[in-house]
């Protein structure tokens, strides 16, 4: 397609010290070699500062993620962090909405959509996950969930076509090594691509729909064929330079 492939690397609650200097540098160097990659990388808050720090040295263009962010600008929300703060941090990206987020944190999809507006009005691109249950795929509702999920913040991505990313991750497929099959997967992106047409066309062949779930190097390639997979969202495999790299690799 025209969209820019982009790889992102969530870190989840890993690498939070010292040691994500030199992850980071390494997917600078990766970045380097394939340009026509977008890449992202999703350290921990704590990491932020210095991610960004090294990426500059580096005079990198990976973009740097936070995992997570509170909707209000500021306030009595003790434990949380802003999208102004995140900023501050260096991140100019935004995970929202992952499944480990919706259900371990309880949050609805009114709450992504909250946090998909307020990340896009202070200028931070969100990638705003979506994903079924193993629960749901079994029960043949697959396509009618991630119809509600993406719908709810569709009006949000429409305001900056092209700003906003979505990320398919099937929840059965994370962290689990079950990678949704291609097919499977290209199913639900273009489910989802049509869903972002009937907002705009514009906003349709704007967006990159991110696959994620289990990406490995060996896999990363028959996803990334498909029309409407634009790139992959990374856990595991993000955690170590070589890995990410091949799989950056793969989408060149
Ligand atoms: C899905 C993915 C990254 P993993 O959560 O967001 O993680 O690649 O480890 O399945």
């Amino acid at each position: 397609s025209a969209r820019r492939p982009l790889i992102a690397g969530n870190w989840k609650m890993n690498v939070g010290g010292p040691e994500a200097m030199p992850l980071a540098a390494g997917v600078a160097r990766a970045a380097k070699e394939f340009s026509r990659v977008e890449v992202v990388v999703a350290p921990p808050y704590t990491a932020l500062a210095a991610a960004a720090h090294e990426l500059a040295e580096a005079k990198s263009e990976v973009g740097l993620a936070a995992q997570n962010m509170h909707p209000e600008v500021s306030g009595a929300f003790t434990g949380e962090i802003s999208a102004g703060m995140l900023r501050d941090s260096g991140a100019s990206w935004v995970i929202v909405g992952h499944s480990e987020r919706r259900q371990l944190f309880g949050e609805t999809d009114e709450m992504v959509t909250r946090k998909v507006a307020a990340a896009i009005a202070a200028e931070i691109r969100p990638i705003a996950c979506v994903g079924e249950t193993l629960e749901e795929r079994e029960a043949g509702q697959t396509l009618a969930v991630v119809e509600r999920q993406v719908r709810a913040f569709l009006d949000e991505l429409a305001k900056a076509p092209g700003f906003g990313v979505v990320a398919y991750e099937p929840v059965w497929a994370i962290g689990t090594g079950k990678v949704a099959s291609p097919a499977d997967a290209q199913e639900v992106h273009a489910m989802i691509r049509g869903l972002l047409a009937r907002a705009s066309i514009g906003l349709a062949s704007a967006t990159r729909v991110l696959y994620g779930g289990s990406v490995k190097a060996d896999n990363a390639v028959g996803l990334l064929e498909q029309a409407d997979i634009d790139g992959a969202l990374v856990g595991g495999a993000s955690l170590d330079a070589a890995g990410f790299r091949k799989i950056i690799e793969a989408a060149h």
